[in-house]
């Protein structure tokens, strides 16, 4: 039978990518987002591209209610989740903590950290009822180390870096396998989104060396997955060449 994975963030960069990856191994999708129309058009193409089942669930991870009530109207056969990868999120502003933008702090805590608990906390018993199942949060180098002005961007993936472990402890005598991906810079719309809008500020992040790409991202979670029964990776820590650690990037 056709493995289902869940994937949070599926609108863009990292959690798109993954979609691809997994529908091309056969696996039925469930995706969500905030943005319809390109949950609509990413559901559209997988079936076309892939032949696979595709789920959209358009609802914002802050919202506990609307997370419960999204996973509670899955049909039955839905709620039996393989894969749930807990990918949404995002950097909002890079201040110092003097001048930080508290709307920016919420957004980034309430998404990052309380988005994947709402997640997790509505499908891990879905899970295991099923006595098997896989969570992957994708971190981050910034829930490894912090940087300047990364602050509570910071917190939130060392939060993420903490509940990987303490989920993994709560759920080992279900069976169920919990990873951690910690990625270094990835190219997607994540500057943009840190930097609100302001596309030339994005572009120069990755400006200079080859950063990751979104499917390499997709490569090494769907990697994890395939592994046997027996094995977890518990984290996985992967960089562009050119980068050694949050800080240190080598430019030409
Ligand atoms: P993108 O901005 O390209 O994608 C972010 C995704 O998260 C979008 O699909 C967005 O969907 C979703 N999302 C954000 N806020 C919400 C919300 N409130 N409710 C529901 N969905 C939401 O960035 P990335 O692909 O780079 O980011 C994915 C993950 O990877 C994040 O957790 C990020 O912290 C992490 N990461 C990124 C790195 C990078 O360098 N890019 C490096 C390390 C980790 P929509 O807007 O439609 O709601
Ligand atoms: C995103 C990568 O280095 O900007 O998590 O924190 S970084």
């Amino acid at each position: 039978m056709n493995k289902i994975t869940l994937i949070t963030g599926a609108t863009s960069g990292i959690g798109y990518a993954c979609a691809q990856r997994f529908a091309s191994e056969g696996h039925n999708l469930i995706i969500t987002g905030r943005r319809k129309e390109r949950l609509n058009n990413l559901s559209s193409e997988l079936k076309e591209k892939y032949g696979v089942n595709v789920l959209s669930l358009n609802f914002d991870i802050r919202e506990q209610k609307k997370v419960v009530e999204a996973i509670a109207s899955l049909p039955d056969d839905w709620k039996k989740i393989d894969i749930l990868v807990n990918n949404a999120g995002l950097a909002a502003g890079l201040n110092p903590i003097q001048t930080g933008v508290i709307d920016d702090w919420e957004q980034m805590i309430d998404t990052n950290v309380k988005g994947l608990l709402y997640m997790t906390r509505a499908i891990a018993p879905l899970m295991i009822e099923q006595l098997r199942g896989h969570i992957i949060n994708i971190g981050s180098i910034a829930g490894k180390e912090v940087y300047p002005n990364g602050n509570v961007y910071c917190a939130t993936k060392h939060a993420v870096n903490a509940l990987t472990k303490g989920i993994r402890i709560d759920l080992v005598q279900h069976g169920i396998r919990v990873s951690q991906i910690a990625p270094g810079a990835v190219e997607t719309e994540f500057s943009e989104v840190r930097f609100k809008g302001d596309t030339e500020k994005a572009r120069q992040v990755y400006r200079g060396y080859e950063p990751l790409h979104a499917e390499d991202i997709a490569e090494v979670t769907y990697y994890v997955t395939t592994l046997p029964a027996h094995v977890t990776v518990n984290d996985l820590v992967i960089m562009p060449t050119a980068q050694a650690s949050a800080t240190v990037m080598h430019k030409e």
